[in-house]
Order: C-alpha cells, then sequence, then structure tokens
C-alpha cells in the first residue's frame, strides 16, 4: 500500500531545484510534497540532474514519479511522491536550464549539488580559482560550466525580463551555506557584470538552511521494495530514514511554500541548528566513516554494533558539544543519544565509503572547526584528532585487513602525492598540513593537534 494521494496533475511549478540525487528526492522534495497537501500552492518541483542524464529521463518517464519508501523499525513505509513534475539533464542543456531561472513563475532555486559543487574556496569563503569550470566562467565563456556561473547567468536572463528576484537557497552541508553561496554568486558577478551584481544584492535572497536525512545510496533491497508497492519496476526509487529535519532562515525574495505545515522551522538565525548538526551528526559520521573503513565495517550501523567504535563515536559528541552555541530548548545530550539511535538503525544501510568521499571538502566543518574551539578553551581534542588520523590513513589506501580503499575526492591527486614519500606518522601529518586546499584553519600548526594526531596515526598502524 502505497501513502500520500499524488497532488493535483495540473499543479503548476514554482521551484526549479540543481542536484537531482537521493538527498533531493528524500528531503525537499517531501516536504513540498506535504506543504502542498496541506497548504496548496503552485509548488511543483522541475529538477535538474547535474551530471547524470539517464536519471532525467528515468523519471521523465515516469512522469517525475517515484517511491520513496520511509524505513521505520516496523518495516518500510512506501510514499507515492508526484511533486517533481519535470526533469531536464545539465549536460548539453546550459541555456535551457539557465532561461528557466528567468521564467516569471519560478520564484525558488533550491540547490543541493555536494560541497565541492559551489566552485568555492571554504577557507576563505571566495570563488577557487584553481577550480577550471570557475577559470572558465570567469574568463567569459558563452556556455556557463560553475554553479556560480550559471546562476549569474539564469539571473541576467530574469533581470532583462523584467521579472522580480529570486530566493537561492544552498541545502548542502556547508556552514552558512545561503550567505557562502551569495558570497561566490557576488564575486562571479561582479567579475562579469557589474550591474548584475547590484541587482542581485537589491532583489534576491539567499537564506541559509539546516538540512538533515539520512539517505543511503539505493540498493537492491530499495528496488524490490519499490516494486512490491507500486506492482511495476521504478528505478528513480529511493530509501530513507523516517526523521528529518529543516530549517531555514526566514529570508525570501518572493512567495515560498508553507513548509512549516510540513514542519519545516522557519527562523531568524539557523546558525545554532547548523552548528550543532554539522559538528554533532556530520562530524561524527566522517569519524564513523573512516574508522568503519579501517576496519571492514561496510555500514554505520556496522560501526554502531562495535562497543569499542560506539563509545569513541560517543565521547566525539561529548566533546564537540562543549563548543555549541545556546540552542534555547535544545539539549546536547539528548541531541546525541537520538544521534545514536539513528546511527543504529538496522533498517538502514549507509555505507561508510559513502561518507568517506569528499574529506577535504568535508573536515573544514566538521572537525577542524570544532577542534579549533576546543584548543582555545582548552577542551578535548583527542576525538577529532583520531578522525583526521583515520582519514590521513584512509587515503593511503588500505584497510587494517589490506583490503582496498578508494580515495574519492577533489585533492586525491594532491593528497596521494603528499603521502606518497611520507615514510613516518610524523611526516603524513606534517605533509597534510602543508596541502594546498585543505582548509584546516591553523589547527594542523597547533603543536598539541599534530602531536595528538601523529600519536593516534602510530597506534592505528601498529594495530
Ligand atoms: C553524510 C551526510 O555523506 C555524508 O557526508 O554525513 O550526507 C548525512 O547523511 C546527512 O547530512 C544527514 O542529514
Amino acid at each position: 500500500m502505497m501513502n500520500a494521494s499524488p497532488l493535483p496533475e495540473d499543479l503548476k511549478t514554482g521551484i526549479l531545484h540543481l542536484g537531482l540525487g537521493a538527498f533531493h528526492r528524500a528531503h525537499q522534495a517531501a516536504y513540498t510534497q506535504d506543504a502542498i497537501a496541506a497548504a496548496g500552492g503552485d509548488w511543483g518541483i522541475e529538477a535538474v540532474s547535474m551530471r547524470n542524464p539517464h536519471l532525467a529521463e528515468v523519471l521523465n518517464a515516469q512522469g517525475g514519479r517515484y517511491t520513496l519508501i520511509e524505513r521505520h523499525a516496523d518495516g518500510p513505509k512506501p510514499i507515492d511522491m508526484t511533486v517533481i513534475r519535470s526533469a531536464l539533464a545539465l549536460p548539453g542543456n546550459q541555456t535551457v536550464v539557465t532561461a528557466r531561472m528567468a521564467d516569471a513563475d519560478i520564484r525558488i532555486l533550491t540547490i543541493t549539488v555536494t560541497e565541492k559543487g559551489y566552485g568555492a574556496d571554504i577557507g576563505s569563503r571566495s570563488l577557487n580559482y584553481a577550480d577550471t569550470s570557475v577559470a572558465k566562467d570567469l574568463a567569459g565563456g558563452t556556455s556557463p560550466s560553475s554553479l556560480p556561473g550559471l546562476i549569474c547567468s539564469g539571473l541576467a536572463q530574469r533581470r532583462a525580463a523584467g521579472h522580480g528576484g529570486l530566493t537561492l537557497m544552498s541545502c548542502d552541508n556547508l556552514p552558512d551555506n545561503g550567505h557562502l553561496l551569495l558570497a561566490v554568486v557576488l564575486e562571479m558577478a561582479h567579475a562579469t557584470d557589474p550591474d548584475l551584481a547590484d541587482w542581485i544584492e537589491e532583489t534576491c535572497r539567499f537564506p541559509n538552511s539546516m538540512v538533515d536525512r539520512i539517505t543511503p545510496a539505493a540498493s537492491d533491497e530499495t528496488f524490490a521494495l519499490a516494486e512490491e508497492a507500486r506492482g511495476e519496476p521504478d528505478p528513480a526509487a529511493i530509501e530513507t530514514e523516517p526523521f528529518r529535519q529543516w530549517v531555514i532562515e526566514d529570508s525570501f525574495a518572493g512567495p515560498r511554500p508553507i513548509w512549516e505545515a510540513a514542519g519545516a522551522l522557519i527562523v531568524p538565525d539557523v546558525t545554532p541548528f547548523e552548528t550543532m548538526k554539522l559538528r554533532l551528526l556530520n562530524g561524527a559520521h566522517s569519524l564513523i566513516a573512516y574508522l568503519g573503513a579501517l576496519n571492514d565495517l561496510p555500514a554505520v550501523r556496522d560501526v554502531m554494533a562495535d562497543e569499542a567504535l560506539r563509545a569513541i563515536v560517543r565521547a566525539h559528541m561529548s566533546a564537540v558539544s562543549a563548543t555549541l552555541p545556546d540552542l534555547p530548548g535544545f539539549d546536547a545530550s539528548d541531541y546525541a543519544d537520538a544521534l545514536i539511535a539513528r546511527f543504529e538503525n538496522k533498517a538502514i544501510d549507509h555505507r561508510c565509503l559513502q561518507i568517506a568521499g569528499d574529506g577535504s571538502q568535508k573536515l573544514p566543518q566538521r572537525i577542524f572547526a570544532p577542534a579549533k574551539e576546543l584548543l582555545a578553551s582548552g577542551g578535548d581534542i583527542s576525538t577529532c584528532a583520531l578522525a583526521v588520523a583515520a582519514w590521513i590513513r584512509f587515503a593511503e589506501g588500505h584497510s587494517n585487513k589490506g583490503s582496498a580503499l578508494e580515495l574519492n575526492d577533489p585533492l586525491a591527486d594532491d593528497i596521494r602525492a603528499a603521502l606518497q614519500d611520507a615514510d613516518s606518522a610524523a611526516a603524513k601529518v606534517q605533509a597534510i598540513t602543508a596541502l594546498k586546499g585543505l582548509a584546516h584553519q591553523g589547527v594542523l600548526d597547533n603543536a598539541e593537534f599534530a602531536a595528538t594526531t601523529v600519536n593516534a596515526l602510530q597506534n592505528m598502524s601498529a594495530s
């Protein structure tokens, strides 16, 4: 039995979404579908797959419909998703996509392109000039290829069409994500079309948002459950945990869905929620991912089933809790306990390798930022150092038992080159400290942190 009745056939689209991965289909799409069902509005979604034309074809062949399976403790709950009305693939369609940003009916652009997709240097919060697509767009190519380039081209067309500003919302796990997006878009606009930069500042809004829902990659089990529910195969099916959270800064250029009718929080300042989530959930996730991969444990739930590792994860949460800003009505210890229960969910097969990717883009906000504060306050840095040591060991390419571990990271070549000739734990930590493009915020230059990381690396190598 499928849950959720389909939204009306004639629902119009008001949201353009960039990044059609599983997370969008499990999170923003689910909130938006529920918000429309509860409070109405023409907020159907047009979704753009940034790299994978196949997914857009599959979804279009199904009229945008797909099955979202919530993995509850008492069994899977399939939901019939109908909020995505059409899909596009970006490769070869840049001009079509940017033209959609200029459509008067589109009021909101939401984005999930992962940390590395912003063309940003996370440390300086400005454009990353080493990113070839950014460099190409700055040089004024005709077809934009970076995210800031695409957005500037779309907004230039919108401005020329005389329509009002757009709300552009990042839904990726980056600190101050909306404001970071604004910074790189404005930098690109100033470099290519300064009048456009003024128009963007005056008319568009870039709310910060904190997003949360654990969404593993779809597996054979996902597809089997979806087929059982739908009565036919659904190659666009995905699965997710029951929990979801969305906290959005109250800063919109125009109308928006009544997302609060679906449980979202619209608040003046997202920062305390975002810091809590990035440091406790995502930070612990990265620690789990590297420890799990090194110990040949495939999924988060397997790491949590190992008592010693589980204790390290809980200790990490307690340590970084000391760095969280006050959030009235929120107890860090309860939040940590709830996270442990979510990580333990036996029905969720969330692969360590899925989380382990792009460490150079994730560790700055997840591990180095709290570590910097712990160093300043004399707090416990041991689990942050352990996470860094586990990442370095992971990057060396082999688990403790010798299985090969693939390093997926935009800095992969540089990381491998840095580690190649380092023949001691101290030399490895030094090589990573010197890595260009890793925003460790001075943490690795700190003698105490470096020594603790070297020590953890030595212990790992010895075990
Ligand atoms: C994970 C996140 O893959 C990762 O890096 O830490 O995708 C995590 O599952 C989500 O942020 C949960 O909301």
